[in-house]
């Protein structure tokens, strides 16, 4: 049995997407950021830094408990416990990983960037600043969603990675227009059972 701590935010949401998709049993617990629960000490001990998501995996490797955060390490540690959306050969599992990051380090950032300029400036020219280099990096993934189905050619960690992101920034997507292979690719991803269950975690 898998632990499953989120909210419904992009990061939070990822982990479900894989659980799903892979058939792991989980408890999921609803953390509200807004009353501070991410930063209780029983909670600071699952993860020190005090963010969602994280998981406590109790039948990790060799049976040990494995307590685990950071929603991209989270998504690595479950392929590599079902062996399933990330390959093992190690030309096609850079490849996955080279999407799966570019939703993780470049994408992710940026539209929490938006949330936090928005949301604690009064001034809006940051926040626009965010969203214009956040359609940038959409314009790439769609350039690239031209050209093959998912991000990293089959289906897989990167597209989990970047579906709750582009989920929470559909409205922005939709006032830009065109992005049509980004949008295909989103019909496509949402369609999935699993992933409408991951999504409707939290
Ligand atoms: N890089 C981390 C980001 C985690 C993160 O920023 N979580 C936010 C919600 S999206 C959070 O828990 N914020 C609460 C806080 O820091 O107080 C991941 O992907 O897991």
């Amino acid at each position: 049995m898998i632990d499953l701590y989120t909210a419904g935010t992009g990061n939070g949401r990822r982990p479900a997407l894989m659980l799903e998709e892979c058939g792991l049993a989980y408890t999921p617990h609803k953390l509200d950021l807004t009353k501070g629960e991410s930063h209780t000490p029983a909670y600071h001990k699952i993860n020190p830094v005090g963010a969602i998501p994280a998981i406590v995996d109790h039948d990790g490797p060799g049976g040990q408990v494995v307590s685990l955060a950071q929603s991209g390490a989270i998504l690595m540690y479950l392929a590599d416990k079902t062996g399933r959306f990330l390959p093992t050969d190690p030309v096609a599992r850079a490849g996955h990983l080279q999407w799966t990051m570019f939703a993780l380090t470049d994408i992710a950032p940026t539209s929490g960037a938006i949330f936090y300029a928005s949301s604690k400036l009064e001034d809006k020219a940051a926040a626009h600043l965010f969203e214009e280099r956040l359609l940038g990096f959409l314009g790439h993934a769609d350039r690239r969603l031209g050209e093959v189905e998912y991000l990293a050619g089959d289906y897989g960690l990167a597209d989990m990675a970047l579906y709750p992101v582009y989920d929470g920034r559909r409205a922005l997507v939709d006032a830009k227009g065109g992005l049509s292979n980004l949008k295909r690719w989103a019909d496509t991803v949402g369609a999935r059972p699993a992933i409408q269950r991951g999504m409707a975690v939290a």
